[in-house]
């Protein structure tokens, strides 16, 4: 374009149309209307103070078309967007859903005006990189969004933006083109996250109350303790609560997941399984298994994701220290947050298998103590890791639906502390080859257990097979219900029903992707089976059927309190006729949850005779003297381990059988009203008993309730036999519907009282 040398010109040109334009305002050289309107409309500013001309200059000015503000409609779009929870100043709206910004502009908007939105995400956003979008009303950008033009009414205009339902989340910066002037509208971000209510989103979900549940709901259950005795830790997962949001957005950022992996929720939820726990990363949570949690918060004692989240996002540093319902809670809390619907999965039995050999092998001393030291496997009491929901685009079509994923710090996976989304449905068919982690996570829900006593044998530790398991690992896997205050049993989710026909031939076809024997092991640990020379196993194992019909039950017989004496039993059975001589071991051992034992606390060899189908009922008592100092003296909860080896003299027909039980406690009271309504204070007590004939010591009572009150802590001190503690707390409320509040006691003694209770607020 040529520019025009002096303002007296300039108003020349314009008023006359020189050679080089062509009225309103093109250059003949480069076509462009913008820039030249631009110069003109500075010069001509400059010229009117010379000419006077006021109607060209009104003309000019009118033009040039401004926007003023824009309004982002907040609250009508977050709530059609189901986004209305989250307390942040932005507007946050979910992919594939049209919603409407408000643009009020200088003057009434004309056909012939140029109006254009621009989103970008990231830093220094392009066009070509695809990280700009620029989107003109009824013209569909290739990136697949779309505005429109709802309503023009005089100097505003109200339009409608649908991004594509395969957009990447994230945050977008809005601003405004027209013509050349561009607008940058004071806290222009607008948060993208993924959007179960549409059918185009590899995320969606058709049932309502399931959205409910796996998006919106912030509190929940995370299901804990043994196979035996499973109890649950109310957990808030508050993704709705300030600085939840961004410290999502910031773990996006840090994941270095491109524009395109972002679009993928399979992606998105392996890279928040990584970043979930510190681990390579500095990511959010640092585990501790250590039971000494000097130096940060013992995992006992969380009772939601907020604090964690908000520590993180504030400190970018890890949040000292989680163990798995810890990091399953936030990671839970990450993927609603996020817009992937997501449950917190239980499993009890547990295997963490280390050489993915779908096996467990377990060591035995000959008094039945299990030993820690020989095999790198481990079976944990509970395992807690999260359920994804999504449509896989990566994989053969049939495995969409749930997807494990798994934040907790176990087993590396393509050099990085990541697991998952490995699709449920192909554990249970044993297609353990798909994408990703599924040998591992098939190993948790269904590996074998093999038992091995270890002798000395001319001086050399020799190892014998006295039983295999194919029925242990994976029990009673469990997740909140939907829409209802209890348990719901998943299992058949994740595996055929243990007896059955098709378990062992999904076995069979998982035992067939194995690698072959000789190649590295996932977790770099020699194999213990190579050790033992145990390649002459049979491939699948069949649980063993014992010519006497063995059979074996270990049960309490008193409530387990801790101060008294533990009373429990072995039952040995057998079904066949005959005169039967069984060798007895039991033992008691006092074990974390990871399956890792604390203290041995006491044995039993017996040797009985049973004739034909009967039973015998030996007892296992255990002193208050023999385990309360190991009770106090760890800072995790602890499970009661006891493990039962039977040897028939007359067949050689061996079982062993072992069952975790949990200490039984004292119930917290919480006291409130039903209902209360909005910023209206109300009383909420608290109430413990120490029903225990021992003192608890420094006791603390943990109590948070969202949109209530904040997490708030009572030092309690010693709480003696016999005495009761009342707690209050005012509460004001600050949302409405029903909310919860949750709260934990704690002391040297005993780790793992909590309750929960709801409340409804009305307007
Ligand atoms: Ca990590
Ligand atoms: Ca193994
Ligand atoms: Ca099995």
């Amino acid at each position: 374009m040529e520019l025009l040398e002096s303002p007296a010109k300039a108003h020349e040109a314009a008023s006359v149309a020189s050679p080089q334009l062509r009225w309103p305002g093109v250059c003949v050289q480069c076509s462009d209307v913008d820039s030249l309107h631009k110069s003109l409309t500075t010069l001509l500013l400059l010229s009117c103070c010379l000419c006077d001309n006021h109607s060209l200059q009104l003309h000019l000015f009118e033009s040039s078309l401004k926007v003023t503000g824009v309004d982002f409609l907040k609250s009508q779009n977050t709530r059609q967007h189901h986004t209305d929870g989250y307390n942040i100043q932005s507007l946050v709206v979910r992919r594939g859903q049209p919603f409407q910004v408000l643009v009020s502009l200088s003057r009434e908007l004309r056909a012939a005006d140029k109006l254009t939105l621009r989103f970008g995400i990231g830093e220094s956003p392009m066009k070509n990189r695809g990280s700009l979008l620029s989107l003109k009303p009824e013209r569909e950008d290739f990136n697949g969004w779309k505005i429109s033009v709802v309503e023009r009414k005089g100097k505003e205009c109200l339009l409608s933006v649908t991004s594509s339902p395969n957009a990447p989340v994230g945050k977008y910066n809005l601003h405004v083109k027209t013509g050349s002037n561009i607008y940058k509208p004071e806290n222009g971000v607008i948060y993208l996250l993924f959007n179960p209510w549409c059918e185009d989103d590899v995320v969606y979900m058709a049932n309502d109350a399931e959205k409910e549940e796996y998006v919106l709901n912030d509190t929940g259950t995370i299901y804990v303790g043994s196979a035996y005795s499973i109890y649950d830790r109310p957990w808030n997962f508050g993704q709705f609560e300030e600085f939840v949001l961004d410290a999502c957005m910031y773990l996006l950022d840090k994941s270095k997941l491109s524009l395109a992996q972002r679009r993928d929720p399979a992606h998105v939820s392996r890279a928040m399984s990584a970043l979930v726990n510190a681990n390579d990363d500095s990511g959010v949570l640092l585990g501790n298994w250590s039971g000494n949690y000097v130096g940060g918060t013992s995992p006992m004692d969380w009772i939601g994701s907020v604090t964690i989240l908000q520590k993180y996002y504030k400190t970018k540093k890890p949040v000292c220290y989680g163990q798995c319902w810890v990091f399953s809670g936030v990671l839970t809390t990450v993927m609603r947050c996020l817009g992937v619907p997501c449950r917190c999965v239980s499993t009890f039995d547990s295997a963490h298998d280390t050489e993915e050999n779908l096996r467990v092998d377990v060591y035995l001393n000959d008094k039945g103590e299990k030993l820690n030291s020989l095999s790198f496997d481990s079976v944990w009491n509970f395992h807690v890791w999260n359920d994804a929901w999504m449509k896989r685009t990566d994989i053969p079509d049939g495995f969409s639906g749930w997807q494990a994923i798994d934040s907790t710090p176990q087993e590396q996976s393509e050099g990085r502390f990541q697991c998952g989304p490995c699709p449920v449905k192909a554990v249970r068919e044993g297609d353990v080859y798909l994408p990703y982690d599924a040998k591992f996570v098939y190993a948790e829900v269904n590996a074998d257990r093999v038992y091995w006593v270890v002798k000395k044998v001319n001086g050399k530790d020799k190892y014998f097979k006295v039983g295999t398991e194919t029925q242990a690992i994976g029990k009673n896997i469990s997740t909140k219900a939907v829409g209802q205050n209890r348990r719901v049993d998943i299992t058949q989710e994740y595996k055929y029903p243990e007896g059955s026909k098709e378990e062992r031939m999904s076995m069979q076809r998982a035992y067939s992707f194995l690698r072959p024997s000789g190649l590295t092991p996932r977790s770099g640990y020699a194999s213990t089976l190579q050790r033992i020379g145990a390649n002459t196993e049979p491939l699948v194992p069949n649980e063993p059927v014992t010519k006497t019909g063995l059979h074996l039950e270990i049960t309490n017989t008193e409530p387990l309190h801790p101060g008294n004496p533990l009373e429990m039993a072995i039952t040995v059975k057998t079904s066949a006729p005959g005169n039967w001589t069984i060798d007895l071991i039991g033992s008691c051992q006092l074990q974390y949850y990871t399956g890792n034992v604390q203290a041995n606390l006491g044995t039993l060899k017996e040797t009985i005779t049973l004739e034909g189908p009967s039973e015998m009922q030996i007892p296992l008592k255990i002193a208050p003297d023999a385990y309360m100092k190991t009770l106090s003296s760890v800072e995790d909860e602890v499970l009661i381990l006891v493990t039962a080896i039977a040897e028939v003299q007359e067949t050689n027909d061996k079982l062993t059988k072992e069952t975790s039980m949990r200490f039984e406690y004292p119930p917290i009271t919480v006291q409130m009203p039903e209902t209360a309504s909005l910023y209206n204070d109300f009383n909420c007590a608290f109430i413990f008993k120490n029903k225990l004939n021992v003192t608890l010591e420094n006791c603390k009572l943990l109590v948070e309730g969202l949109g209530i009150f904040k997490m708030t802590t009572f030092e309690l001190g010693d709480i003696m036999p016999g005495r009761i503690i009342k707690s209050e707390i005012v509460c004001t409320p600050t949302r409405l519907g029903e909310k919860k509040i949750v709260a934990k006691l704690i002391s040297n003694q005993i780790k793992g009282i909590s309750t929960e209770k709801g409340i409804f607020i009305t307007e």
